[in-house]
């Protein structure tokens, strides 16, 4: 007995920021997050899993090229507790007098998982990543869970992975016990709330990251001041208003919230020790441009938010994406007449 399944997920980029873990194993934040899921035609994940009696081992390939499972504490905690509440599932179809439960949870798994964008370049690819991988897993082994069940195992793997499972607008609500029970993603609002604001994607740089997401935030926890005043006041506060904002699509609120947050990250980025500097001088360019963009008549018609890289990500209404991306053009002439994405199929990967 064999099986495949075949899944993709979406990235999500936060506005506001996750930035610092209180608890690095379960990987449980010091503050609560919030993001928007991109549509899927836009960077995706794509991963095909697989179980087969003839497997030896559980293996995973990254864009075609293998990764040692047993050397990543993280993929083995999503496979692992996926695997574990197979077994349950089982013993609990069992005990029921289902007799022939197939025994899924005994077989080695083979995942191949493929970007359609720069992998670590700050473009969340580990959301996408462990929030597909997480999900293939749970239906491969047919696990009768919820999302936000979901969402806590793929946190286990990348934290921002847990957003990337629902659609639209999501919280990553922190939690406060301390077995990350309460730590997961919720759905604020659908895809279909607020389908005006779309995404652009200003790819700076997709070079791999200096400072990882991981040990950046490690750094900071250790020795950043603004971070601590970040998380006892400032997300608590941005979190509501955020959350007013989106219900109630004022776009001018939302995109304030989002590029305070966004400088606001960068700042504790700063404040860490060593410094951490994910802008470039493009990116500051950027910041400048959508400021003077905003400075007009109508006031705030664009929201700019960075990740822990160069790239920017900005949020507009569909009205005004056409004139802002003949303002961004003209300062910023592609070099590349026209870019395609790349998206070989996982499945001739194993
Ligand atoms: C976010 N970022 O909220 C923030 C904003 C980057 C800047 O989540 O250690 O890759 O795997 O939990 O999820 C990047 O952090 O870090 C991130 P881990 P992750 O999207």
């Amino acid at each position: 007995m064999s099986k495949t399944i075949t899944c993709s997920a979406p990235v999500n980029i936060a506005v506001i920021k996750y930035w610092g873990k209180r608890d690095e194993e379960l990987i449980l934040p010091t503050n609560s997050s919030l993001s928007c899921t991109l549509s899927q035609d836009q960077l995706q994940t794509r991963t095909s899993v697989s179980f087969s009696p003839t497997y030896t081992k559980d293996r995973l390939w990254l864009n075609g090229k293998e990764e040692d499972v047993s050397k990543s504490a993280r993929l083995r905690n999503c496979l692992s507790e996926t695997r574990r509440l197979r077994s349950e599932y089982e013993a609990s179809l069992e005990k029921k007098g289902n007799s022939s439960v197939a025994k899924l949870s005994q077989y080695f798994v083979h995942a191949a998982s493929i970007n359609n964008f720069p992998t670590a370049a700050g473009l969340a690819s580990s959301a996408s990543g462990y929030a597909c991988f997480v999900f293939a897993l749970c239906k491969l082994y047919e696990l009768p869970i919820s999302v936000s069940d979901m969402s806590r195992i793929a946190r286990t793997g990348s934290g921002s992975a847990c957003r990337s499972l629902f659609g639209g607008f999501v919280a990553w609500e922190m939690g406060q016990l301390k077995d990350g029970s309460d730590s997961q993603a919720v759905q604020i609002a659908p895809e279909t709330h607020w389908p005006e604001i779309e995404a652009i994607i200003l790819v700076v740089s997709d070079a791999k990251k200096a400072t990882s997401s991981t040990s950046g935030m490690q750094t900071t926890v250790q020795t950043s001041e603004l971070l601590q005043h970040r998380i006892s006041e400032v997300v608590p506060r941005r979190m509501k208003e955020i959350i007013h904002a989106i219900e109630q699509k004022d776009f001018k609120a939302f995109a304030e919230i989002t590029m305070k947050d966004s400088n606001q990250f960068h700042a504790v980025c700063l404040d860490t020790y060593p410094p951490i500097c994910y802008l470039n001088d493009v990116s500051k360019k950027v910041i400048e441009l959508l400021t003077a963009y905003n400075s007009g008549p109508d006031g705030i018609k664009a929201a700019y938010t960075f990740d822990a890289g160069p790239n920017a990500v900005i949020y507009a209404p569909k009205a005004n994406i056409k004139e802002l991306i003949q303002f961004i053009s003209f300062y910023f002439p592609s070099p590349r007449s026209n870019p395609t994405a790349y998206f070989p199929d996982p499945l001739k990967i194993f």
